[in-house]
């Protein structure tokens, strides 16, 4: 596993608790201030050691009635010795603060484009394609596109088959080297997929502007579905739209068939939830197309 790059940390100073005694009024915070930089320093460990890994989740067509998987969103863990992983929502954010996410968001994609590599290389189909997360931060660095060229010329991937999911802070961005970085994505043909859609500020108006080839219909749109009417008159809006405009639609968060049968029957075009699979660690030959049942 590629090793992260080293970091600076002295200026993580974690009190030690036998010489610095915390006034009593300020205790909870000075405890909550002293866990964040003991995890911080843990999580820059963990990397550095090669300790982190990637799952992924298979997204399927939506048009076909068996699970054809096409696609899957890599997600990374970080796992404990005890066999138990530490919450994403929990250490992404200290990676966000400490700066390290944007070495973090380098080795994913590093890591996407062997993975990507070795499913060509086990036979599968063109059509296999895998999706990254990426941070705000990370599109202000000036040199994003060039390191994700890259890693695409290292390893002889079709840029086509590597989708970067950003946030709406990313898409809505007007800073000089974000819109670089996003110009140059458009260039190279890897397509960005705007996450989370139907959270924060989300605007079908936005869906006309917005740089990107796909948008991700958040779970918290999908997990009614289809007995909350607002929320299907909703995503079925958004669907009709974004398809007019030549845009993408997945849905994460699908859990039974209920709502993949209704997402199919409203024109959504690609799946991604437990009902298809959970993230996994990648098996040799794991990350290939399920085969079409005999009887079809
Ligand atoms: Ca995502």
């Amino acid at each position: 596993m590629m090793m992260g790059r080293a970091l600076n940390l002295s200026n993580f100073v974690i009190p030690n608790t036998t010489s610095v005694e915390a006034p009593t009024q300020t205790a909870p915070v000075f405890n909550a201030v002293r866990s964040m930089m003991a995890d911080s320093a843990e999580l820059t460990r963990a990397f550095e050691n090669g300790d982190l890994l990637l799952h992924y989740q298979p997204q399927v067509d939506a048009s076909y009635c068996w699970p054809k998987v096409i696609g899957y969103e890599a997600l990374l863990r970080w796992p404990l010795p005890d066999g138990s992983f530490v919450p994403p929502d929990r250490f992404i954010p200290i990676a966000e603060n400490n700066g390290l996410v944007a070495a973090l968001d380098l080795w994913v994609i590093a890591s996407v484009c062997d993975e990507l590599a070795r499913v060509k290389a086990d036979g599968a189909p063109r059509s296999v394609g895998i999706s990254a997360n990426v941070s705000t931060a990370q599109f202000g660095q000036r040199s994003f596109a060039k390191s994700v060229a890259d890693s695409l010329t290292r390893t002889g991937v079709d840029p086509a088959h590597l989708t970067l999911e950003i946030t709406e802070r990313t898409a809505l961005d007007r800073n000089e080297v974000t819109l670089r970085n996003i110009q140059a994505f458009r260039e190279m043909g890897v397509s960005l997929s705007l996450d989370d859609f139907g959270t924060g500020y989300s605007s079908l108006l936005h869906l006309k502007t917005l740089p990107i080839q796909e948008i991700k219909l958040d779970r918290s749109l999908v997990s009614d579905l289809p007995q909350q009417q607002r929320d299907a008159v909703i995503v079925s809006a958004t669907i009709g739209l974004a398809s007019a405009l030549g845009l993408r639609v997945i849905a994460e968060g699908v859990e039974v068939a209920s709502q993949a049968n209704w997402l199919r029957e409203n024109g959504c075009h690609l799946i991604q939830g437990f009902l298809y699979g959970r993230p996994a660690a990648r098996k040799r030959d794991a990350i290939t197309p399920l085969p079409a049942p005999a009887n079809r």
